[in-house]
């Protein structure tokens, strides 16, 4: 905790729930105002709970975003559920996104019957769909999650309902302290943050299951010089990271060097961690 209360001050943590791709991710940073979390069109881009934290004068919002839950295929994909799962615990209140533009499956009809009966339910991607549909897949929303919950339909892309959406939060939490610097909007180490943007511009360039073999650490640090692996499940699979004449590893340095202090040098380096999302070892390693 920060400082001496203030009276009146408000705070409390939200957790944002929901299936792979529903744009948790896009919403959180939506509501920050920073990029606080990678977003990609691939499914399970988020893989650890990421802290984003919205700091008003009379109160400060943690937003938990989490893993999308879905129906594991390895070891990872029943780790990154856990994870998700576990962040619905102990919160102020539990968030539950669902994707109004490709409409609600039996994916979120499950996560209906498990959060909290005061949950609050959003409906994103309003920018995405006609205004029919969008009013079908509330009525849907409706059937299922019944009573008790608050309904929000948003466009996490272009901010749309956005504010009365945080507005209804900021209601919901308690009196109490800032629990964090009132100037921080997250608490990722910077050497996870980087390792972030590499894995998300990996994603933005490769398909079908090569991103989810994709994993990525900083490991080494010193002044402008920063290392960071990319890991895959195969030798197979370096070639495409690599891209035809290190194009792939060169378009990834630019794009993630734009987002980091002038004249960093970041080091790409590419290795292979045999099954890596399957083996209980290797994800310990990578803090799974
Ligand atoms: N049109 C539209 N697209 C959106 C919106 N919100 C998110 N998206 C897109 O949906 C895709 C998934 O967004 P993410 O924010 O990464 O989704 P997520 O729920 O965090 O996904 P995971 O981390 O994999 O669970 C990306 O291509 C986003 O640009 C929205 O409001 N409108
Ligand atoms: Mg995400």
């Amino acid at each position: 905790m920060t400082g001496v209360q203030q009276p009146g001050f408000r705070s409390g943590f939200i957790a944002v729930l929901g299936r792979p791709n529903v744009g948790k991710s896009t919403l959180v940073n939506q509501i920050i105002g920073a990029k606080v979390s990678i977003v990609s069109d691939k499914p399970q881009t988020t893989r650890t709970p990421i802290r984003g934290v919205l700091n008003r004068p009379d109160a400060q919002l943690c937003f938990v975003d989490t893993p999308g839950i879905h129906k594991p295929r390895t070891l990872l994909g029943e780790r990154l559920n856990v994870t998700a799962e576990a962040m619905a615990d102990g919160v102020d209140v539990v968030c539950l996104v669902v994707d109004g533009a490709a409409g609600l499956g039996r994916g979120d009809e499950r996560l209906l019957g498990r959060v909290p009966g005061d949950a609050v339910l959003v409906l994103n991607k309003t920018d995405a769909a006609a205004r029919d549909r969008i009013v079908e897949q509330l009525g849907r929303l409706g059937a299922s999650g019944g009573t008790g919950h608050e309904y929000f339909a948003v466009s996490a892309r272009t901010g749309d309902g956005v504010d009365a959406l945080v507005e209804h939060l900021l209601g919901r939490v308690p009196e109490g302290p800032a629990f964090f610097p009132r100037d921080e909007s997250t608490d990722n180490p910077e050497a996870f943050w980087v390792a972030e943007l590499v894995r998300e511009q990996l994603l933005h360039c490769t398909r079908d299951e090569l991103p989810h073999a994709i994993a990525t650490r900083v490991t080494e640090w010193d002044g402008p010089y920063i290392r960071c692996e990319i890991l895959v499940e195969r030798d197979s699979q370096k070639g495409i990271v690599i891209g035809h004449r290190g194009t792939v590893l060169r378009d990834v340095g630019i794009a993630v060097r734009a987002q980091l202090a002038e004249g960093t040098y970041l080091d790409r380096v590419v290795k292979v961690e045999r099954d890596w999302q399957r083996r209980p070892a290797a994800l310990d390693r990578l803090g799974f």
